[in-house]
């Protein structure tokens, strides 16, 4: 027997989504109404009648709980259809195609992603669109909205759906079909790559790491890497999704990621290394001894996308966010290509890729991706660099070192300050946003500004306007530093400080990056007075 319920409810503040969907500490998503109320609000502003739905998750803590309560709800609220991942798994980037696979009316997807989960960890939901991208701004400030006036959600009365058997279920009137996480994501990257050229690299003894921080791409790795690109079994480790991630924070960068950088410059290192994030849209690229900035990954695979079946006709355009550094734009540059420059966040990029202005993006924040889906995908980026390699037959840091002789260096960083207190870090913002139209001309210590704003994009197809994303300050020569609040931290509040300097001559190509930044830094502390207003005077994670 199923019943629907309405449930009465009052608004619970904070509900407030940031870069990517809501995030918050599990017990806050475990607490009453709380998820629920978030949800029904999705489907209120969305409409659920009728429509069919991907749902799926990172197989963080609560991740199985939370995706029965949403299918009752989506039940109760007459949705049609929902196509699950078994056992609630999906990356982010499957979700993704799976909603434009199947032409759905859009995705509820569970992850903090590179957030920890576990009990006292992180959770998230985010709505993603028919395109298969994430909501945009209009749609979740819709949706917060709709968070602070509810009522009341509609919830079945019904038993949990066996999300562990693959087949139809049944969930009141709504259908509810379980799939195979992996299989139709792993059909898609076949059509993009060349796989015999890859699997001619493993069988001639090519190693790699791939390490997947016991997070959601683990099935997918072993199942491409190992299964159908022949490589040596026990290439891919931490390859078990955990509810607590193993206790790992499943952020693929150097800080984190730090047993695979050991292994990557350690004495019998393999020929490539990889790592992926906790909903498996991130990645981080290393090769033996040289470890690869996501900045100059994006610039590297779109300066040779085209040795891919998937791209061979070249590329409409280059998008990158913001803050990643301007690399990627000298490609484009050099290959006659539009450029694109958005605020932080995959969500828009969707429109870029929906209108084919672009076809590759990337942000600095390990995260790539093209119009194959609308999310950054972890595995594509991974599984290009592998086609890349296959094809040129070199090793990835003779790939860099050409690339950089080509280009010129942009020479990257990211600082970040975590946990500052939220009203002190807003302080900061404020005397900065002060000082903007008076910085220009100033000198650091050499370090003049050339221009400084708080940077707002008009989106190039719809219009759309979106301000005060992160305060840009450039230099002389080309350097530059951005300042940022995150959106998707769950503690106070982080800075990101995100440092770039340019240069072009062969002696000046293989610095140290902290030490070639330097300048920048010591302005960029100046500048904000950052050590003043939060009391810290190192960052706390650098990438
Ligand atoms: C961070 C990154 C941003 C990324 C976002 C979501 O946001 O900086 O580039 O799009 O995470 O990535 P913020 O607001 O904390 O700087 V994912 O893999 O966490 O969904
Ligand atoms: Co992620």
């Amino acid at each position: 027997m199923t019943q629907i319920t309405t449930v009465a409810t009052q608004p619970i503040a904070g509900q407030k989504p940031g870069t990517s969907g809501l995030r918050k500490k599990t017990p806050v998503f475990m607490g009453r109404h709380y998820l629920e109320n978030f949800v029904q609000s999705i489907f209120d502003v969305v409409g659920a009648a009728g429509k069919t739905f991907v749902l799926g998750g990172d197989g963080r803590y609560f991740n199985d709980r939370a995706a029965q309560v949403i299918l009752r709800m989506a039940a109760a609220n007459g949705a049609a259809r929902v196509i699950v991942g078994q056992g609630a798994i999906l990356s982010t980037p499957a979700a993704s195609h799976l909603i434009r696979l199947n032409k759905t009316d859009g995705g509820i997807i569970m992850s903090a992603s590179h957030n920890p989960g576990g009990p006292n960890e992180d959770f998230g939901v985010k709505f993603n669109m028919p395109n298969g991208g994430p909501a945009p701004e209009g749609m979740t400030e819709a949706m917060y909205k709709r968070t602070t006036e509810i009522t009341e959600y509609r919830m079945l009365e019904a038993q949990d759906v066996d999300l562990g058997a693959i087949g139809r279920h049944q969930l009141g009137s709504m259908v509810v079909d379980v799939v195979d996480p992996v299989s139709d994501y792993a059909a898609l990257m076949e059509t993009l790559f060349d796989f015999p050229a890859i699997r001619a690299m493993f069988a001639g003894g090519f190693r790699m790491r791939m390490d997947s921080m016991c997070a959601v791409t683990g099935p997918y790795a072993v199942e491409i890497l190992e299964n159908r690109l022949g490589a040596a079994k026990g290439t891919c480790v931490n390859a078990t999704p955990l509810p607590d991630f193993g206790g790992m924070h499943p952020d693929p960068n150097p800080t984190w990621a730090k047993a695979l950088m050991d292994e990557m410059f350690g004495p019998d290192a393999p020929d490539f290394g990889a790592a992926s994030d906790g909903d498996g849209d991130r990645n981080m690229v290393v090769g033996r001894g040289i470890y690869v900035s996501p900045s100059d990954s994006l610039a590297v695979l779109a300066a040779n996308a085209h040795l891919a079946p998937g791209y061979a006709k070249g590329l409409k355009g280059i998008a990158r966010s913001m803050p990643t550094s301007a690399a990627a734009d000298r490609v484009a540059e050099a290959l006659g290509l539009h450029h694109y420059e958005t605020p932080t966040g995959w969500k828009f990029f969707g429109n870029l890729l929906d209108a084919g202005k672009a076809t590759i993006c990337g942000e600095e924040s390990f995260g790539t991706g093209s119009d194959h889906v609308r999310e950054k995908d972890g595995l594509w980026a991974i599984l290009l660099w592998l086609n890349i390699l296959a094809v040129k037959q070199e090793s990835v840091a003779k790939i860099l070192h050409d690339h950089f002789h080509r280009f010129g260096r942009n020479y990257y960083s990211r600082h970040d300050f975590e946990a500052i207190d939220t009203a002190r870090a807003d302080a900061m913002f404020a005397d900065l946003r002060a000082a903007l139209p008076g910085l220009k001309g100033r000198d650091f210590d050499g370090m003049v500004v050339t221009h400084a704003d708080d940077f707002a994009y008009t989106d190039p197809v719809d219009g759309s306007v979106s301000t005060r994303q992160g305060v840009r300050v450039l230099f002389d020569g080309g350097s530059r530093a951005v300042f940022r609040l995150s959106g998707t931290g769950t503690e106070g509040a982080t800075l990101r400080l995100y440092l770039e300097r340019f240069v072009t001559g062969p002696d000046e190509l293989s610095e140290e990056p902290q030490s070639a930044l330097a300048p920048v830094i010591r302005a960029a502390h100046q500048i904000a007075a950052i050590a003043e207003h939060t009391g810290r005077t190192e960052p706390n994670v650098v990438t």
